[in-house]
Formats: C-alpha cells, structure tokens, sequence
C-alpha cells in the first residue's frame, strides 16, 4: 500500500514530514515529492501550492507517476459555519467547486455536463477517520467542503457559498482533488482545521492560527496512517 499525502502549504505538511522516516525526494514538474515510511506504510507527500490547478497537477502525479492507492489531504480552512471555530477539525463527506460557474447556460453553480456538483469521500477511510477521533477523545466535524480559486475574506461572498452549497467550510483545493481522485478511481479523504472564519477578519487570523491549524490536522492525519 502507498498512501498519498497532500497539502496546499508547506506548513501544511510539515508537521508530517517531521514524523517521517526514510525520508527521500524527488523533483518533478516543479514540485518536489517525499518519499518515506509512517508506521511502517510507504507515503509519498507534497504541498502542490495554492488552489485548484496546482493540487489537481500534484494529485495526478501521485497517483499517475508514483502510484499511490489511496489520498490523504490534509490542512486548513475557513469556516462557514458558526459552530466550527479556530482550531475545530472537519473531515469532508462532500467537496464542491464554489466558483464553478456557467449559470448563463441554465446549470446549477458549480455544475459542468458530465460532472457533478458534490463528489463525495471515502466511505472507509472516513470510517477509519472516526475510530481515531473517538479513541483519541477528539471532536471530528462532518460537513461539505466549498472549494474555489479565492481566498474568502468578505462576508457577503461567505454567505453566499454557504447558501448556495450548504457548505460548512472553504478553502482552495480539496474540491479539484477530489475531482481528480474520483476520476482516476482514487480513494480520497480531506481534512481540514478551521484557521479563520472567512470574514474580514480572515487575513489576520489565517496568518496568526495558520501553524497551529495545520499541525491538528498534520497531527490526525498521521493517527490515521496507523489505522490504514
Ligand atoms: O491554500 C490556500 C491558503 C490561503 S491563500 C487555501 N487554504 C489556505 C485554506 C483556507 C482558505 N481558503 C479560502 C483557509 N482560509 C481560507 C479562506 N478562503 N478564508 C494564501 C495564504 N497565505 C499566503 C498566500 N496565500
């Protein structure tokens, strides 16, 4: 088996890179890629850089080129939801592209023919997901997961992917590899902690919380691997 890690950030993968033994890499298509064992699994990881194009060309050469069987995204995410705060963890049951628009053709925001609006996550490795939070005592949000090319700092935009989606968190990338991952018959699971709540504010807080978010997901992430 070899388990697929990803995140957009650096700091995002860092703290999985740390707990990592083995460890070598590899650049291609100007990324690079780590090579390595967790509990004794073989991982190949990567941040792919920031938003849909990057992860979705990441995503396809972990799977194409360094054929992993299995997708792990881990990282960070604004919230949509008023329950979820700074520091809450949310796996993902569906992801969706926010800005995913051709409505002047009469179709659904986030919808293209031959696509579909909601691609949904892995039943067992959401199953896997939460064992580990119940056995380690930790609070695991389900929700659907807005994805787009936008850093969400407005709070008429939040309200609108809310709205639109029932989204309950947004971020840049999960949506563009769970498309990836579905197509190439990939099991996916996407992990995110809330760093900021996608208002005005969401600058300031995402640079203050960025590290400690993604270090709780980096962290679940890796008791995940022992389970798989
Ligand atoms: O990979 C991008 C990062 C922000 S852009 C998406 N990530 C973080 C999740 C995220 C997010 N996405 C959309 C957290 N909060 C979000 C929000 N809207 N409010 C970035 C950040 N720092 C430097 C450069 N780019």
């Amino acid at each position: 088996m070899i388990i697929g890690i990803l995140g957009a950030m650096r700091e995002e993968i860092e703290p999985i890179l740390k707990l990592t033994t083995s460890l070598s890499s590899m650049n291609y298509g100007e990324n690079i890629y780590y090579f390595g064992k967790i509990y004794n699994q073989n991982v190949v990881i990567a941040y792919s850089k920031i938003g849909k194009v990057f992860s979705s060309l990441t995503a396809s050469i972990m799977i194409e080129k360094f054929k992993i069987q299995k997708m792990l995204f881990s990282g960070v995410a604004g919230s949509l939801n008023k329950n979820l705060k700074i520091g809450d963890l949310i796996r993902a049951s569906s992801l969706c592209q926010h800005d995913l628009d051709i409505s002047a053709f009469g179709h659904p925001f986030g919808f293209v023919p031959e696509g579909s609006r909601f691609i949904d996550s892995d039943n067992l490795l959401n199953q896997i997901a939460d064992e580990v939070a119940k056995n380690l005592n930790i609070n695991l949000n389900i929700g659907i997961i807005a994805t787009g090319d936008q850093f969400v700092a407005d709070k008429s935009r939040k309200e609108w992917v809310k709205n639109n989606f029932n989204a309950d968190a947004i971020e840049m990338e999960g949506g563009a590899v769970a498309t990836i991952c579905k197509s190439l018959g990939v099991p996916f699971f996407v992990l995110r902690a809330i760093s900021d709540s996608a208002d005005e504010e969401a600058g300031i807080d995402f640079d203050s919380f960025l590290n400690e978010s993604a270090k709780k997901s980096a962290d679940f992430i890796v008791s995940m691997i022992e389970k798989i």
